[in-house]
């Protein structure tokens, strides 16, 4: 069946088939929230965000916005629908029977929250107590697509309660050493405990019938059991990538550009025996190109390798930040037509290219590329 612009329809199986309908986050509102474990284990311990919280100045705000904007503008303008979320009051604080924080995070970036596969979008359970609400941003929408299109499938992942049994305490100091966190994640020691089943979408990859799922602060074994429960036609598996302090989400470590061509961090590289089934299937996994900066943008919780948060449009062409120059350049080596995207000053709001869309259509069916 041919995507048409009028009529809402809820499909995507990859991160590569051509992209037809997504949603671009928002910066409004948006607050650094207050100490608490599985965010402090991602702040770097020489970070600039450490020891401070509250509403971040209206003008990056401001200036986040205006190019998450033009960048919604320069989809539009490829033919591609963007839909945006309704921010919340982040300012609010979030009590249930078993947490209190005194704020929220924001709405961006949508990747980590909501997972697309297939027909369905999925709510992730979240792992920080200041995202616990953050689906409430997205909820607008989905209420408007589950209406407008009777095959959307609208899940959400059982709420956790993120009580401290959720969190290792030996995380909880800002003095542990860089040698040590490497040691950890190479352990498989992460800050979240196996207490119930966490993940952020941001975490999964789509490869059509296959999920990768990379486990480490934000997604636990048994959030990616409970994928794999939830997705019984499909194969998940479980990655890891030593060599990262602070690994959360996959998509500034393992970037698939197309159906037998992944990107990947070269301080996080996919260990050998978690490489048999690409490497099976004559996938090549290239080592990514150097990011154009030694440092993130003030306030950031991400790391410089957003270079390699690309977002693909279709198996030819593929949106790069615009001051990543060496990126870009290995991406016209690699036969991809680059668009360039400014969006550095939106990076400290939680993200590059893929991290603040989500998917909504992608042409395609669900192919088994690993038979
Ligand atoms: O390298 O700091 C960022 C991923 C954001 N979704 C990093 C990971």
């Amino acid at each position: 069946m041919v995507w048409s612009p009028e009529k809402t329809e809820v499909k995507s199986w990859n991160e590569w088939d051509t992209l037809r309908h997504v949603i671009v986050g928002r910066a409004d509102d948006c607050h650094i929230p207050p100490e608490e474990p599985a965010l402090d284990a991602k702040v770097p311990e020489d970070s600039d965000m450490r020891g401070q919280w509250g509403r971040r100045p209206q003008e990056t705000i401001d200036r986040a916005n205006e190019l998450l904007d033009n960048f919604a503008d320069q989809l539009r303008k490829r033919g591609v629908r963007v839909d945006r979320p309704v921010s919340i009051d982040h300012s609010q604080p979030v009590t249930t029977p078993d947490f209190h924080t005194d704020s929220q995070f924001g709405c961006m970036p949508p990747r980590d929250v909501l997972l697309t596969v297939g027909h369905e979008m999925l709510e992730a359970t979240m792992s920080y107590r200041c995202r616990w609400f953050e689906y409430l941003n997205y909820r607008p929408l989905l209420k408007q697509y589950w209406e407008e299109d009777p095959k959307f499938r609208h899940e959400a992942a059982p709420k956790p309660r993120l009580t401290d049994e959720d969190y290792h305490p030996d995380y909880l100091s800002d003095k542990i050493g860089v040698e040590k966190r490497l040691k950890w994640a190479e352990e498989k020691f992460f800050v979240t405990t196996e207490e119930e089943p966490l993940f952020d979408a941001a975490d999964v990859l789509r490869f059509g019938k296959d999920l990768v799922v990379q486990h480490g602060f934000t997604t636990n074994l048994k959030g990616i059991e409970w994928l794999r429960r939830h997705f019984p036609d499909h194969r998940v598996h479980t990655v890891n990538f030593p060599g990262d302090p602070y690994p959360i989400h996959i998509d500034a470590t393992f970037t698939p550009l197309r159906p037998g061509l992944i990107l990947n961090n070269p301080q996080r590289r996919l260990p050998e025996e978690q490489r048999e089934m690409f490497h099976k299937n004559g996938w090549e996994i290239v080592d990514s190109a150097q990011p154009a900066h030694n440092t993130p943008p003030p306030l950031c919780y991400s790391s410089t390798w957003l270079s390699m948060n690309v977002l693909v449009l279709d198996p030819k062409t593929v949106c790069v930040e615009k001051s990543e120059v060496y990126q870009a350049e290995q991406m016209d080596k690699l036969g991809m037509e680059v668009v360039e995207v400014e969006l550095r000053d939106a990076y400290a709001f939680g993200g590059g290219l893929h991290c603040c869309t989500a998917d909504v259509y992608r042409d395609g069916d669900c192919e088994d590329y690993f038979p």
